[in-house]
């Protein structure tokens, strides 16, 4: 994998910032993107003695810069061999008939709407190569619908749908395309679903043990090193603990 080059949405946090770590101890450079600056600057220093690390600032919703930032990347960093689909967030987390339309908007424009920006700045090079893997990160969020998980499991629900478009539309192109379907995994995640309430985000996380940003990390890794023939085109990952959305066994 040394010399190869991913590029990962949602890099500053959670998932993606993992994802980055594991990437660069195994020798992959990077491009790592995300709105938070001051986290790119740090995970950035903290690379760079392993890897050939670039950052992109950009909000996946705007999609003239996502364009641009892609396109205009130094040479040294255009042939991206690994895209990590992985910027989301839930937004809220209330009945369909009391939600928010900038939460609604948020999560269709942020999880479904930047992944596929994002996927097509990417993919010409891949196709010109005919070589690329293309990791979408979707959820069980997107394999079944929980009570007031509405719009966020139908934002999932797209990313399964167009992790299936994508390998039709891409077989016999030389592009993998595979989706991780994580269920409960301690991150940012629900500080933001939850607005900053803290106190409520970390009661979803009590009781029992729920997966770290690590373990997804090591799936993403291990799916990017399979054999070139071999695609893991759809993986759902839930903690001991978890046997649906709903049922966590909880002390
Ligand atoms: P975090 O909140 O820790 O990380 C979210 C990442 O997405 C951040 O790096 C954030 O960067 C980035 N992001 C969010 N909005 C935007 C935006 N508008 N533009 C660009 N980047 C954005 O959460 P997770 O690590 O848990 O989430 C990563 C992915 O995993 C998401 O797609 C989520 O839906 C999915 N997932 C999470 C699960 C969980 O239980 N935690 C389970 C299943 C799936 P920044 O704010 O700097 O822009
Ligand atoms: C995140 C998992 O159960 O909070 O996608 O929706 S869940």
């Amino acid at each position: 994998m040394e010399n190869k080059l991913a590029l990962i949405t949602g890099a500053t946090s959670g998932i993606g910032r993992a994802t980055a770590r594991i990437f660069a101890d195994n020798g992959v450079n990077l491009v790592i993107c995300g709105r938070r600056i001051d986290r790119l600057e740090s995970l950035k220093d903290e690379l760079s003695e392993k890897v050939k690390i670039h950052s992109l600032v950009f909000d996946v919703r705007n999609k003239e810069l996502v364009f641009n930032s892609i396109q205009g990347l130094p040479e040294d960093f255009t042939q991206i061999d690994i895209l990590v689909n992985n910027a989301g967030n839930a937004h809220g987390m209330d009945p369909i008939q009391s939600g928010s339309t900038e939460d609604w908007d948020a999560m269709l424009d942020i999880n479904v709407k930047g992944l596929l920006y994002v996927s097509k700045a990417v993919l010409p090079g891949m196709l010109e190569r005919a070589n690329g893997h293309i990791i979408n990160i979707g959820s069980t969020a997107g394999k079944e619908v929980y009570p007031n998980g509405n719009v966020y499991c139908a934002s999932k629900h797209a990313v399964d749908a167009i992790n299936q478009g994508m390998r039709l539309d891409l077989n016999g192109k030389g592009i993998r395309v595979a989706a991780i379907n994580p269920g409960l995994v301690e991150t940012e995640f629900s500080e933001v679903r939850f607005k900053g309430d803290t106190e409520r985000a970390e009661k979803v996380y009590k009781g029992f043990t729920p997966l770290k940003p690590e373990d997804i990390a090591d799936i993403i890794w291990f799916a990017v090193t399979r054999p070139s023939h071999v695609n893991i085109a759809d993986l759902t990952v839930m903690c001991l603990d978890q046997a649906s959305s709903t049922i966590v066994n909880k002390k």
